[in-house]
């Protein structure tokens, strides 16, 4: 009992003591002095890089010369060069198969020599051309001068005809009989009057002049074969049958 009676009181003190600090609080008391600065922080971290500076003024006269600047752009394409010499003769091919043994081949040559045939005899019953030995006597039927002669035999990858046997000489008679129209032949006058040779330049190996001709003597250059077959020397400028050879 006077345990109990000694805690309460205890209790009621205590309580009394904190009820009286409430009460007695006193002033504000004045701010202390600032302290000291303390020892210096460490070193922040790199900053970004900054732009690429204004370029500077130009240096005085007389300073050394900068290095190299960089390449320009590609010029214009320049012109084409002089060809380049011939370069050398290939190898020669392997040997093809023989034209005998290719039938196709041998069908078309056939075929091309009948046909070749038709034509020659259409031109045969048209009295245009002549066979002998290796070549093909031919007129057009038309009456030209010397130069025209040789003109139009040359464009057809002939020659002027020119007799060099008699038996050439009795070929281009036929034509000249079938026309009864005179030819000029591939002859003609040299520098030495009365002297004639072939017209590319050779001198004659068969002649049939008919007799007292060739009589112009310089001022009859050209050769014309008659309706006999016999030849005359004649002015070059008149209008002839058209024979070439080929
Ligand atoms: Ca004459």
């Amino acid at each position: 009992m006077f345990v109990r009676s000694s805690l309460l009181l205890l209790i009621l003190f205590l309580t009394s003591q904190a009820q009286q600090i409430d009460k007695c609080a006193g002033v504000p008391g004045i701010h202390g002095t600032p302290g000291l600065n303390g020892a210096p922080g460490r070193d922040g971290r790199d900053g970004m890089k900054g732009d690429t500076g204004l370029p500077g003024p130009q240096g005085p006269a007389g300073g050394s010369q900068g290095p190299a600047g960089r390449d320009g752009l590609p010029g214009p394409i320049g012109a084409s060069g002089v060809p380049g010499p011939k370069g050398d003769k290939g190898d020669t091919g392997l040997p093809g198969t023989p034209a005998l043994l290719d039938l196709q081949l041998k069908l078309k040559l056939q075929l091309i020599e009948h046909q070749i045939t038709r034509l020659e005899g259409v031109m045969r019953l048209k009295d245009m051309i002549q066979e002998v030995e290796q070549k093909i006597i031919a007129t057009n039927g038309k009456e030209v001068d010397f130069e025209a002669t040789v003109a139009t035999c040359n464009a057809v990858g002939g020659i002027i005809v020119t007799p060099r046997n008699e038996e050439e000489n009795k070929a281009i008679l036929n034509i000249v009989k079938a026309y009864n129209r005179y030819t000029y032949l591939g002859i003609t006058e040299g520098e030495i009057p009365g002297v004639f040779h072939y017209y590319d330049g050779t001198p004659l190996n068969y002649t049939h002049w008919r007799k007292n001709e060739p009589g112009g003597r310089g001022k009859e250059n050209c050769v014309e074969m008659y309706t006999d077959g016999q030849w005359n020397d004649k002015t070059c400028n008149q209008y002839r049958l058209t024979i070439c050879e080929f």
